[in-house]
């Protein structure tokens, strides 16, 4: 993504993108934030309790996909990743650029039924119109009888409910979907973000080799991203680095026995994420990423996590995906 202009990067996140990611319809819109902390203390998210704006758009992208996008013309597949912090409200104006109806239906946040994106609550928008929905989030907290309710910081993410049928099955297909994610006061903030979606028998849409390839720097504090759509079940692998199993993918100290893992099931809709070290104990190199379900890594579900040295380089061999495509058995 190209620069996107500082006030979008305010609206989307506390920290600055990244800038010279590759430009491509594939590639999620928003890659990555500001550089490593120079301090040893990660930046961590502020109070929450803002309200903000943001515009997305609804595009039609070459060979029939679709995708949002922050500004015309610059749609993407998956969406913007937006960020919120417990307490945040999100005013999104969306722009329907194509020829049908569609919508935007988020998971995990609070919203009235004017804002849940379906045909069946007339929230959906016309070609040529626009809508504003309205997301809102709030921090754990106790109900008055006793009990505590969740807060509502997690990975989740919006797509279409409208396209194909009422459930958006075509428009999820074809590319309309993004990542969510709700970060709690105090949460470390992550140097890069990485959004895998597994849709179907695709990453992102697209099968290797024309998967993302993920870069980051050795040290760099990498958040990972991975939403399923479709009618399929995945795994998702990621080589040489694990996480743990709650809900940021960090130890919370050294007495919690969470369980510690490298690969996760996940069905349709499902999402979750984790921050890991970028080659940590294992260092610089080109990881894979991929679904472990054998026959689906086999058809294209795969891709490449690459780690490299503050220099740029990277030591071993320099097996681009084609080449891992070519390897014997493969
Ligand atoms: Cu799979």
């Amino acid at each position: 993504m190209t620069d996107s202009g500082a006030g979008v990067r305010r609206l989307l996140s506390r920290r600055s993108f990244a800038t010279g990611a590759v430009a491509a319809a594939v590639v999620p819109a928003a890659l990555g934030t500001a550089a490593a902390a120079t301090s040893d203390k990660p930046a961590a998210a502020d109070k929450g309790g803002d309200v903000r704006n943001l515009t997305l758009y609804m595009e039609k992208l070459p060979n029939g996909e679709m995708g949002y996008g922050l500004r015309p013309g610059e749609a993407t597949i998956p969406g913007p990743l937006i960020e919120l912090t417990e307490g945040d409200t999100m005013n999104i104006e969306v722009v329907n650029n194509l020829d049908v109806a569609a919508s935007l239906h988020v998971h995990g946040l609070d919203y009235d039924v004017a804002s849940d994106g379906t045909k069946m609550n007339d929230s959906v928008v016309q070609p040529g119109e626009r809508r504003t929905y309205v997301w809102r989030t709030h921090a754990p907290g106790k109900r008055h009888d006793g009990t505590w309710e969740a807060g509502s910081a997690g990975y989740w993410h919006y797509h279409d409910h409208n396209v194909g049928t009422e459930h958006g099955t075509g428009g999820i297909k074809k590319g309309l979907y993004g990542p969510v994610v709700v970060r709690r006061k105090g949460d470390v903030l992550p140097d890069k973000q990485f959004t895998v979606v597994f849709n179907d028998m695709t990453i992102n849409n697209r099968t290797a080799p024309n998967t993302p390839m993920f870069k980051a720097v050795r040290g760099e504090r990498v958040e990972f991203i991975v939403i399923t759509h479709g009618d399929f079940f995945h795994t998702f692998h990621v080589h040489g680095h694990r996480w743990v199993d709650n809900r940021t993918g960090i130890l919370e100290g050294p007495q919690d026995v969470s369980r510690v893992i490298d690969t996760k099931t996940t069905g349709p809709a499902d999402s979750f994420g984790f921050q890991v070290i970028a080659g940590e104990r294992v260092g610089a190199g080109h990881w894979m990423y991929h679904c472990h379900v054998q026959s689906h890594s086999d058809m294209g579900m795969s891709g490449v996590f690459m780690v490299t040295e503050a220099d740029g380089s990277v030591p071993g061999g320099m097996h681009d995906m084609h080449d891992m495509h070519n390897m014997p058995g493969m």
